[in-house]
């Protein structure tokens, strides 16, 4: 990275450099940890990415839209802890909108920077392209309020704090953030630090860690059958070995709410499996509500996660967040969740005479079919569980390809779904992002016919960087976990047929790119079998009826909550069913 400091000097005993806003801007992104930015151009931001271009302090991953970037940022994000978008005015920023939002939903910081229109044509009131053409231009910054943490527009006189805030807030809160670069201002000079942006939780006040820890140690240390249930934000904060340090050194069985799947070692013996109130396996749901003391990392109930608002939590629990903790008792600030995890693990005493409560794997059943039956989504997913090696990031999306979500995943494994904001075809756009995070790594994205096909064209962004993830696709002719709702058989839930392996050729002749159409449980093996040496892309012919048994029941008694006791679920051969 080269960036130009003209001249140092020393105001106020810190040393401050000359620097352009715009260089400061992408100077401030890349010491936050960010090293790609994902985007469209526009005319007003090109003179932002000519600087990113020139200095080379962020590679630009240019990509077919705004929503489709905005996904990536958050696929991005996750892996790597921040995330940087970069899209134009107004129509940019709204095409991104959804998936900044979505990041909200999620936890995921990323930092959305809108080249806008010229402070001069503010000033003057002048009509701009990408407005409403009558000299105003604070609709869209209004419109990111709901939806980010932060907001500004940047000046050359407020430059340096807002930047400096808006970054420092969305690492702080997990949250994503939204700066409009005004096009005039990039290039104008202005004094910034020298010192590097420093990104650390300040210490937690002294006394409230030291009684935060001492109450949660003491109702754990007196339970008799403690237990752990961890959300995303486990996740988001870092903690996940300090939450299996702490089981351990307990006793006490981990579940997960499956937006935070992965986030503990599933082969770690005490992690129990998902928590989703009456949708859980019983052993799952006996340890979290039978419980005697129950420590949740931000459980958010939401329909999905709680089995239709059937969890029940039991009275004595503790409720930690990023920053507080509720004990019931009593409320505590100014502390960090790391600090207050790694107290308790020290001041707990050593259980070694709990009786075991470990859990054995769980996992598919191992029923094998005949390889030359039609595939199934049994079949599909048995195969599948013995593809997933150690280190995979898998990507699932909404749909029967939430199926892998009952996946027994070995260690060092990621998981990504949008299991609360759930935007289909985030996963397409989230894939390019994990794939620019880690592409050491190896990839598989679980998505639908239907979901694939909002977002399909940045298939052809992963084919330009030569990025070669598995893509698992589910053809059944449309909207099939849907069709569990409402409309089993109804127009409405059908979609176009495409040649969905034919793409990878499409989108770049001459590509290596494997491609798979597969129709049998032996087709799929033979896919399964090729090297990883190329993308690969897995078409999967199946039956528009068949779906993961938690996806129907999911979906019928989710259609009960959505439409109420008259609603049309209930008229003859609505739902698929189970059986049916
Ligand atoms: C942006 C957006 N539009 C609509 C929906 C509603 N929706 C949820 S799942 C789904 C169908 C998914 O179909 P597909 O990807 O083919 O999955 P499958 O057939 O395997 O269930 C739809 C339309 C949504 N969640 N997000
Ligand atoms: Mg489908």
């Amino acid at each position: 990275m080269t960036i130009t400091a003209e001249r140092t000097s020393v105001t106020t005993g810190s040393e401050t450099l000359t620097m352009s806003v715009g260089e400061f801007l992408l100077r401030r992104i890349r010491e936050a940890g960010i090293t790609h930015a994902f985007g469209v151009p526009g005319d007003f931001n090109l003179e932002l990415l000519q600087q990113m271009e020139d200095s080379g302090t962020l590679t630009w991953m240019g990509t077919c839209n705004e929503l489709n970037a905005s996904y990536a940022a958050d696929g991005y994000a996750r892996l790597n802890g921040m995330a940087a978008l970069i899209v134009t005015n107004a129509v940019g920023a709204l095409s991104a909108i959804n998936g900044v939002a979505g990041s909200y939903s999620e936890h995921v910081p990323v930092i959305c920077v809108c080249g806008s229109i010229p402070l001069r044509s503010m000033e003057r009131g002048l009509g701009m392209h990408h407005t409403m053409a009558d000299g105003t231009w604070d609709r869209f910054l209004r419109a990111y309020e709901p939806v980010t943490a932060a907001q500004a527009r940047l000046t050359p006189d407020n430059a340096v704090t807002e930047i400096d805030r808006l970054i420092r807030t969305a690492w702080h809160d997990k949250l994503p953030v939204y700066m409009e670069l005004p096009s005039d201002i990039a290039y104008l000079d202005i004094q910034v630090p020298a010192a590097p942006l420093m990104l650390e939780e300040p210490p937690s006040d002294p006394e409230r860690l030291r009684s935060c820890v001492a109450a949660i140690a003491g109702r754990l240390s007196e339970a008799k059958s403690p237990a752990l249930l961890v959300d995303l934000d486990a996740d988001r904060f870092g903690v996940g070995a300090e939450i299996m340090g702490l089981a351990e050194k307990v006793q006490m069985p981990v579940a997960v709410a499956a937006p935070a799947k992965a986030v503990i070692d599933e082969t770690f013996p005490h992690y129990a499996g998902i928590y989703n109130g009456k949708g859980s396996q019983p052993h799952v749901r006996e340890a979290i509500e039978n419980s005697d003391c129950l420590l949740d990392i931000n459980y958010r109930p939401i329909d999905l996660t709680s089995g239709g608002f059937t969890e029940h939590l039991p009275a004595n629990t503790i409720h930690a967040r990023g920053h507080s903790v509720d004990t019931g008792e009593e409320n505590f600030q100014a502390i960090t969740l790391k600090e207050v995890l790694q107290g308790v693990i020290d001041a707990v005493p050593h259980v070694t005479n709990r009786a075991s409560r470990q859990f054995a794997p769980g996992g598919m059943n191992g029923n094998h079919a005949d390889g030359s039956a039609k595939l199934t989504q049994a079949a599909y997913w048995e195969a599948i569980q013995g593809y997933i090696r150690s280190g995979d990031v898998l990507i699932a999306e909404d749909g029967t390809s939430y199926g892998a979500f009952g996946l027994q995943l070995p260690p060092n494994c990621s998981f990504v779904s949008q299991a609360v904001w759930g935007s289909i075809g985030y996963t397409v756009g989230s894939l390019l992002g994990t794939l620019t995070a880690a592409p050491e790594r190896r990839h598989l994205l679980f998505v639908g016919d239907g979901s694939f096909q909002l977002t399909a064209q940045e298939l052809s962004t992963m084919l330009r960087h030569d990025f070669k993830p598995v893509i698992f696709l589910i053809n059944n002719g449309g909207y099939t976990i849907e069709r569990c709702y409402l409309g089993k058989t109804s127009r409405f839930n059908d979609i176009a047929t495409w040649s969905y392996a034919d793409l990878p050729k499409v989108f770049s002749p001459g590509t290596k790119a494997r491609s798979f159409v597969v129709k049998t449980v032996a087709d799929l093996e033979k896919a399964l079998s090729a090297p990883n040496d190329s993308l690969i892309f897995i078409e999967s012919i199946m039956d528009p009826f068949d779906a993961p048994a938690g996806v129907i029941s999911g979906g019928n008694s989710d259609a009960d909550l959505d439409y109420g006791p008259r609603g049309p679920q209930h008229r003859g051969n609505m739902q698929l069913r189970p059986g049916i």
